[in-house]
């Protein structure tokens, strides 16, 4: 039993359950793509009967971070780039708790890029979201770490001279269990892809395209997504690792030349989540490292051994 079993009241979880009861004015643009990652997320939530206070949501800084303000969870607005290490931490102490990271692509895969590695990595049981508008929304359109080559804005008046960082190849070369690619424009693909990451036990990690009409008017994501798993044209195992990174290889790329490509693109289940991991190894019995790797006779001998053999 978990501890939420206490407070289960039984009733259904609707999306209005996670409507801050003073709804604070949303300072998102009219037409912005995040008001679908916040519709997409109450309604996995309530598919999945979660009560809001079994949720924690960390957001980062940036148009994205703000998903904390009109959605009443547990929730904890980060320092730029810190959505995962926070997320972490909670989920270690308190293990009943769906953690959800949610942050912008310059939050996630810029200033934040380290965490998310390491995060997948670890395979921590948690969901990250990465709202992906392909530019800095909040500071006014600079290029981001996923601004296609040659991306004009205000600061990269010549365009921008790096490659994008293609972050579901990150994610899986760094070791998410479950990786995803949805967007705004596709609101009923985005709920159940959140409710099957969330559900996920490991690290999830979902690149959510959104658009941003303000700053970003020419962005990919305007355009009609298809998705992998329907098309027969990409017809794939998404638990083989080996076919998930040559669609990702193909699809990422394709994005930038005007077509999105959306769906589930690896999943692996039978992976144990770092907190198994660790439940396992705090069951072994303890060796003492001292004795077993360090016997100072013998680390002279070999240094001896070493010098005969360079002189
Ligand atoms: C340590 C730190 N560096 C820089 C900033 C300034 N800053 C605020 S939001 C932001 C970019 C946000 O872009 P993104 O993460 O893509 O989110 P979006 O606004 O597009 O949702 C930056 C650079 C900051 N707040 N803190
Ligand atoms: S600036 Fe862009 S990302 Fe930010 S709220 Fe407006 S449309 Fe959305």
């Amino acid at each position: 039993m978990n501890q939420f079993d206490a407070i289960d009241s039984g009733e259904e979880v609707t999306s209005d359950d996670y409507t801050p009861e003073i709804e604070p004015q949303a300072t998102w643009c009219p037409g912005c793509g995040d008001y679908s990652v916040l519709k997409a997320l109450k309604g996995a939530m309530s598919d999945l009967g979660r009560d809001p206070e079994e949720v924690l949501l960390v957001t980062g800084i940036g148009c994205s971070g703000k998903l904390n303000s009109y959605f009443d969870s547990y929730g904890f607005h980060a320092i730029h780039g810190r959505t995962l290490p926070l997320g972490r931490a909670a989920k270690m102490v308190n293990e009943d708790l769906e953690v959800v990271a949610a942050g912008g692509d310059g939050d996630g895969y810029g200033i934040g890029g380290n965490h998310f590695t390491h995060t997948a990595r670890e395979n921590h049981d948690m969901t990250y979201i990465v709202f992906n508008n392909e530019v800095f929304g909040l500071t006014k359109g600079q290029s981001s770490p996923t601004s296609p080559k040659g991306h004009k804005s205000k600061t990269q008046l010549r365009g921008v001279a790096k490659d994008p960082v293609r972050p579901m190849s990150l994610a899986l070369s760094a070791g998410a269990s479950f990786i995803a690619r949805t967007a705004a424009t596709n609101p009923k693909q985005a709920q159940e892809i959140l409710v099957e990451a969330i559900e996920h036990d490991g690290f999830a990690h979902v690149d959510f395209l959104t658009q941003c009409p303000t700053w970003n008017k020419d962005g990919a994501q305007y355009v009609p997504y298809i998705d992998v798993q329907e098309s027969d044209e990409y017809d794939f195992d998404v638990t083989d690792r080996r076919e998930a990174a040559e669609m990702m290889h193909e699809t990422e790329q394709a994005l930038y030349d005007g077509k999105v490509l959306t769906g589930r693109y690896y999943v692996e289940k039978d992976r144990r989540t770092y907190q198994e991991e660790k439940q396992a190894r705090d069951e072994m019995p303890e060796s003492p490292v001292v004795g077993q790797y360090f016997d100072e006779e013998k680390e002279w001998e070999r240094s001896y051994d070493r010098l005969d053999r360079h002189t």
